[in-house]
């Protein structure tokens, strides 16, 4: 019997998202959904996992299997799951503060073990969920509930970041332009490997700066524009030390598309099935063996 396709729909649970009316956030759901279902993966083959915030309540909109954890453990909780299941495509959908702030000692590790996993991070460039404090891509002079006089941190570059940790597929798409961003995040889940998809996604509640309005004519496709040689670690970096520009000269574009690709190195699930290989075949299987080498000789 032929299998029915499944829609777009077919990945959204019952539960409506209780986001303010205009959140970037919205259009990430229907990105991944169009995305999953054109990929032709199963929701039962899926897994969620986000931390705390806006953004991270995304999973709960889907009907996959998710997982809401600890804020900023999505990443190490996600690792979990692919190490114990490797046949499962695992998404962790978070949010700036999430990934950046709490969260950020675990991206350089998933990032540089090529662990086959998609991090779509929805940064608004603020902390939406505790009402308005500036997170780690804020602009300077931006006000938050906690810096009535603006600013003065240095943001970080999440696409610099992502690429010198050694992330293998790296791109920035804008919530505001669905069919770019629903190509990328396809492509992002479709790549074998530790993928990361900066995403800006406005929040019109609290962030009156990054608004659909300022990024509206702002963005420009860098593949478009004949970024082309993907696997050019130099070039993706050249392209990305452009990306804040627009913060401190009002003419900047944002660049978005395809920074970086890299599908030829082998991710940590495929190592360990070396590394399990090698202990079938060890002459000694007994754990009792590794256990007392272990043991920890006191001083
Ligand atoms: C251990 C811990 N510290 C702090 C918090 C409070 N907290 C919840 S969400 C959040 C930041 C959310 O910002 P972001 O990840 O950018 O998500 P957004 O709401 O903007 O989508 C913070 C600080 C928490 N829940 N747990
Ligand atoms: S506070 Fe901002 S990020 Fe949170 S739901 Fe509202 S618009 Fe979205
Ligand atoms: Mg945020």
């Amino acid at each position: 019997m032929q299998e029915l396709e499944l829609q777009p729909a077919d990945y959204r649970s019952d539960i409506e998202p209780t986001w303010c009316a205009g959140c970037g956030d919205f259009g990430v759901i229907s990105a991944i959904t169009k995305a999953l279902s054109e990929l032709k993966i199963k929701p039962e083959n899926v897994v969620s996992v986000s931390g705390i915030g806006c953004s991270s309540r995304l999973p709960l909109f889907l009907k996959n299997y998710s997982m809401h954890v600890l804020h900023g453990r999505a990443i190490p909780t996600a690792i979990g799951v692919k190490l114990a299941n490797p046949e499962l495509t695992i998404l962790v959908e978070a949010g700036d503060g999430d990934l950046f702030s709490i969260g950020s000692g675990h991206n350089p590790h998933a990032a540089r073990r090529n662990i086959d996993m998609t991090v779509m991070c929805m940064d608004n460039q603020v902390y939406g969920l505790t009402k308005n404090q500036i997170s780690p891509t804020s602009r300077e002079g931006l006000f938050g509930s906690l810096t009535p006089f603006g600013s003065i941190d240095t943001p970080i570059n999440p696409i610099s970041y992502m690429l010198t940790f050694g992330a293998t597929f790296v791109a920035q798409t804008y919530a505001g332009n669905l069919k770019h961003m629903s190509d990328i995040v396809k492509k992002a889940i479709a790549h074998k490997g530790f993928s990361f998809v900066n995403i800006i996604s406005p929040c019109p509640t609290f962030n009156k700066v990054d608004t659909f309005k300022y990024y509206k004519d702002k963005t420009i496709d860098i593949n478009e524009q004949g970024h082309a040689e993907l696997n050019n670690l130099q070039k993706a970096l050249e392209l990305a030390s452009k990306d804040l520009e627009h913060y401190y000269t009002e003419s900047a574009k944002v660049p978005i598309g395809i920074f970086y690709e890299d599908t030829a190195k082998p991710t940590y699930e495929e190592k360990m099935k070396m590394v399990k290989a090698k202990y079938n075949a060890s002459k000694d299987t007994n754990p009792q063996v590794f256990i007392d080498e272990c043991k920890v000789v006191s001083v």
